[in-house]
């Protein structure tokens, strides 16, 4: 039954698969019931048989029986229910907490109890989402970084985001659970098969919101640890790295291919890949004063975003060497050919000045 709801692969979303059938079978019976009844009165009660209608108006018993069987039927359905419900808000005694937050247009994923976090951005290349080439086979279901969680352990989910409403939602988990801005929802999982699983966020956010998936890569415990200690010494190394890079520079061809590639995954949805934006929606970079003139609000910008607009800050998400790979770009692709180099060593100085 490819319409129907998935029984996943944890013991509550096989709970909430069985309430699932369990409650579609008594709506079956009850329209068939209701249903029946009802035709077989318009047919055997037809007026061309001359019936003469019965008159039970106002009759308490009437009264008494279709209220007190439509209830009696709501608690019966409401027991497995509730039992369900309060087993998939139990998120006591977790083994791990992921924080995760939702932004246009990707996921942020932290260890709450490791050096561990990063964004995890669509991977499907923009070819196949302009049809250049064929589409793959988990097309806009592929991340960059997966989630990836312990398998036989307690996971539990802490949902926040950083703008509009988003939804974390992996089917196979049951886990659907709403990413508010200023708030912290709960959730929590426990797969015993590794694997991967995808999902998708569930809350219409905007204009990639289709563009946002969810994968979930379920590891056994010694795999798992293994993976996080490799996280943690890529992160450290990254951040050991940035330090080095201030006192480097670094080429024009250099930035300008790190810079394309920075550009392609976290600009061009907004400002598109030419540089030209969308008008009166997104601005244009290609020719505009900004990208040719003001180095400093160009890497401001980039840095701390602008209130009030889609212009996000991107100095948490990208390393001092994409900000300033990408800040070169900006300013010489596109026939924007400023000549000029912005180094890692820049960024920092515009960072330092804001005064954090
Ligand atoms: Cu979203």
């Amino acid at each position: 039954m490819p319409l129907n709801m998935t029984k996943g692969v944890t013991e509550i979303s096989q709970q909430v698969y069985d309430l699932h059938m369990t409650i579609f079978w008594i709506c079956c019976a009850i329209g068939a019931v209701v249903f029946g009844i009802m035709f077989w009165s318009i047919v055997r009660h037809r007026k061309a048989r001359g019936v003469q209608p019965a008159q039970f108006h106002e009759s308490t018993k009437v009264e008494i029986l279709w209220t007190a069987i439509p209830v009696i039927i709501l608690i019966i359905m409401a027991i497995p229910a509730t039992k369900t419900l309060i087993a998939m808000e139990d998120t006591t005694e977790a083994d791990v907490t992921v924080l995760v937050t939702g932004s246009q247009w990707k996921w942020h994923y932290k260890y709450l109890n490791h050096d561990v976090e990063f964004y995890s951005l669509l991977a499907t290349p923009r070819e196949q989402i302009i049809n250049k080439f064929a589409k793959g086979e988990n097309y806009l279901l592929e991340v960059d970084r997966p989630l990836v969680i312990p398998t036989g352990k307690k996971v539990r989910f802490l949902m926040t985001s950083d703008d509009v409403i988003h939804s974390w939602w992996v089917p196979a988990f049951a886990v659907k659970k709403d990413a508010n801005p200023g708030f912290i929802n709960e959730a929590w999982t426990k797969v015993e098969q590794p694997g991967i699983y995808r999902g998708q966020c569930a809350e219409l956010c905007g204009k990639d919101h289709g563009y946002m998936p969810i994968v979930v890569v379920a590891k056994a415990p010694a795999d798992y640890d293994a993976w996080l200690n490799g996280e943690a010494e890529r992160i450290a190394k990254a951040k050991a790295e940035e330090q080095e890079l201030l006192s480097m520079n670094m080429s024009m061809e250099e930035l300008m291919s790190v810079g394309e590639r920075t550009y392609t995954a976290y600009c061009a949805a907004c400002h598109q890949p030419n540089g030209e934006g969308l008008p009166g929606i997104f601005p244009a970079l290609k020719g505009s004063a900004m990208a040719l003139n003001d180095i400093p609000g160009h890497i401001n910008i980039v840095l701390n975003g602008q209130a009030g607009t889609a212009m996000q800050a991107y100095a948490k998400q990208l390393s001092l060497k994409e900000i300033a790979a990408v800040i070169t770009y900006e300013r010489n692709a596109w026939g924007n050919n400023t000549g000029e180099l912005v180094q890692a060593a820049d960024v920092h100085a515009v960072m330092q000045g804001k005064g954090d």
